[in-house]
């Protein structure tokens, strides 16, 4: 007997060696061998995606008090402990073999070094643990987007969590072609105690892209630790780019046009920037809201959710706003809340939830009330601002039925948004492709957010609002964005949107819901169904479409005066951009296409000519 069956023999039980063995996968197997070697768990339990095994997993989490049970039987809580509600960017580190350099807007490490560290961190991580072994596929199963993943945690929030989010593969798997590629995810929280990980000090996620493997060590947060969110996305980057296609953090929705026409858009946007509510907005279907893989078939771009569930961001969720996950999040469904309030009643509070704030409770910090403060006098809020809700998709009112649709759906146009208070208009179309590519996914910036650690409203540079998961050079994931539509008849429409433009006292311009009529705008505009003004930036809405739009969707009278002032060109920060945009590429980005210097230094050039003519705000009906 070789030393993987002889570990896996004595590590396991009949029962799981059999659920094991009966994938006939040997780097599977000694994966497994090889973790178990690594992390020393007193037990080890795979799997099989049965009703009882999963079950087992839910029912663990609470017997191990990672999950707390509610008056609601569906729902649990979760919390992450002090120091990891967050995606942490400074701790997530690419492990680059000698030779390798991705360039300076990505954190790395030496490899070997790297893996020094790993070896040590998850020497015994799992003592006296037991170790959860489960099969999934990324994207629809049997179809040329799936990616099998193999996960390997302590967690059973983790393993519970997936089992809501993503596409079960255990079977999958069984029927895999032995030298299929596959993710490799191995977490360990380390110990833990009063819901803290001891070792938080010594947290970090580590990316073997050399291996397909990533390792995610005393970590707590979901976008730490599920492997099959943004640990495998780096993997998927990567894999992309060897195939060319692309790997985008996206959501997926289809737009529903006059006369039932749907048109799929996916759309980009940072952490907490409104991608989830963008693909929730009433009267459209939703596939997906975070990831989307997307590939040319038969001539077209055509998309698939990577996921089958939300982990979304809870606060400001409200009923008014976002009335279908508030049905969902009272509903007979399963559902982890995270890092939110546990009340008296045994349910749950969030920030900006449309009530009066509590005054006690159960939070991360533990027994809460009113004005309770931290070790440095500093009040603690009755949820974290990034507490979140992780549910499946298929509780939802509005799921579009393509969801399983193993050759995904035609993507009609492609928005990028980000977290801008003073730049961008509301909506644009890009003049063309590249254009889109350069001047709105390579220039995208936004003010930061509470989905990663670090002070929040800052201005970042945040390309494609990938930057933190993109494992390749900057310069080739743009060109590879470029490249894409090579040869394509017909190539979709880039839009760039802003939600979050102000005014000189601070106040948003744009009510939350307008970003219904953005999207109706956008689906006529694939179609021709509605004219535009070209400015210099690109194609901005005539005031009469809006004025309509406003009127039969949301029932709202939108003025001339309210249009005219979204809808100025505001030169001087459009200049600004482009300097800050260049410099950023000639400054930390070794291997930026020369199209986008070409295309940046064409939009100033119009931008400088406007200026000269109308100065330094240019009303819309100016361009026309
Ligand atoms: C995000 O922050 O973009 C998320 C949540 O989708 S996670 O990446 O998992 O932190
Ligand atoms: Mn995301």
């Amino acid at each position: 007997m070789n030393k993987t069956m002889e570990i896996l023999e004595s590590a396991l039980t009949d029962a799981n060696f059999r659920k094991l063995l009966a994938i006939p996968n040997r780097r599977v197997h000694k994966f497994v061998a090889d973790a178990i070697q690594l992390c020393m768990p007193m037990k080890v339990f795979v799997c099989n995606d049965s009703k009882m095994d999963r079950e087992y997993i839910r029912r663990t989490a609470i017997a191990r008090g990672e999950e707390t049970p509610l008056a609601n039987p569906y729902h649990t809580v979760h919390f992450d402990g002090f120091h990891d509600q967050a995606r942490d960017k400074e701790t997530t580190l690419y492990l680059t073999p000698e030779g390798d350099n991705l360039g300076e807007q990505l954190t790395q490490m030496d490899r070997d070094k790297g893996l020094e560290i790993v070896q040590k961190r998850l020497s015994g991580s799992m003592d006296n643990k037991k170790m959860v072994v489960r099969f999934f596929c990324l994207g629809p199963l049997d179809s040329l987007f799936s990616v099998p993943v193999v996960q390997i945690t302590d967690s059973f929030y983790v393993a519970h969590s997936e089992d809501l989010l993503y596409r079960r593969g255990y079977d999958y798997f069984r029927r895999l072609p032995e030298d299929k590629e596959i993710f490799w995810m191995l977490h360990s929280s380390g110990k833990i105690m009063h819901s803290i990980s001891i070792d938080w000090k010594k947290r970090g996620v580590m990316i073997d892209y050399k291996d397909n493997t990533v390792y995610s060590m005393n970590t707590q947060y979901a976008g730490n630790t599920i492997g099959l969110k943004k640990l495998a996305l780096r993997l998927a980057i990567r894999k992309a780019d060897r195939e060319a296609w692309l790997a985008e953090h996206m959501f997926l929705m289809a737009v529903h046009g006059p006369s039932n026409r749907k048109t799929y858009f996916t759309g980009a946007f940072p952490s907490g920037c409104g991608k989830t509510s963008t693909s929730m907005v009433r009267g459209n279907t939703i596939v997906g809201d975070d990831l989307t893989y997307l590939r040319i078939l038969n001539g077209k771009i055509r998309g698939v959710n990577v996921e089958r569930g939300i982990f979304g961001i809870i606060r400001s969720v409200t009923q008014k706003d976002d009335p279908v996950i508030w049905d969902v999040l009272r509903s007979k469904r399963p559902a982890i809340f995270s890092n939110v309030l546990i009340t008296e009643d045994e349910g749950v509070r969030w920030l900006d939830d449309g009530s009066e704030p509590p005054e006690i409770g159960n939070n991360y910090s533990g027994e809460w009330f009113a004005g309770k403060v931290d070790r440095h006098g500093e009040e603690i809020p009755y949820a974290n601002k990034n507490a979140r809700y992780t549910i499946g998709l298929e509780g939802l009112a509005n799921l579009d039925r393509a969801l399983d649709d193993s050759r995904g759906v035609e993507v009609g146009g492609i928005i990028y948004g980000g977290r801008d208070r003073d730049t961008w208009v509301p909506v644009q179309q890009s003049l063309d492709w590249n254009h889109g590519v350069i001047t709105m996914g390579a220039s995208l910036e936004s003010e930061t957010t509470a989905a990663i650690i670090g002070p929040s409203g800052v201005r970042k540079f945040q390309p494609f609002s990938n930057l933190d998961f993109i494992s390749i050079p900057l310069g080739k994931y743009i060109q590879n964005h470029i490249d894409f539509v090579e040869g394509l008849e017909q190539v979709p429409p880039i839009f760039g949107v802003n939600y979050f433009l102000k005014d000189e006292n601070d106040n948003y311009l744009n009510d939350k819901l307008d970003k219904m009529v953005w999207l109706k705008w956008m689906e006529l505009r694939v179609h021709e169904g509605v004219g535009a003004i070209e400015t210099p930036t690109g194609y901005i809405p005539l005031y009469e479409d809006l004025k309509e739009l406003f009127q039969s969707h949301l029932d709202k009278d939108y003025s001339k005066m309210e249009y005219d002032i979204q809808f100025t060109t505001r030169v001087p920060e459009l200049l600004e951009k482009i300097d800050r945009i260049t410099n950023i590429y000639m400054e930390t980005v070794d291997d930026t296409p020369q199209v986008l210097f070409d295309l940046l230094e064409e939009q100033r050039a119009r931008l400088v000519d406007a200026q000269g003519e109308h100065g330094d705000c240019i009303m819309a009906s100016t361009f026309v």
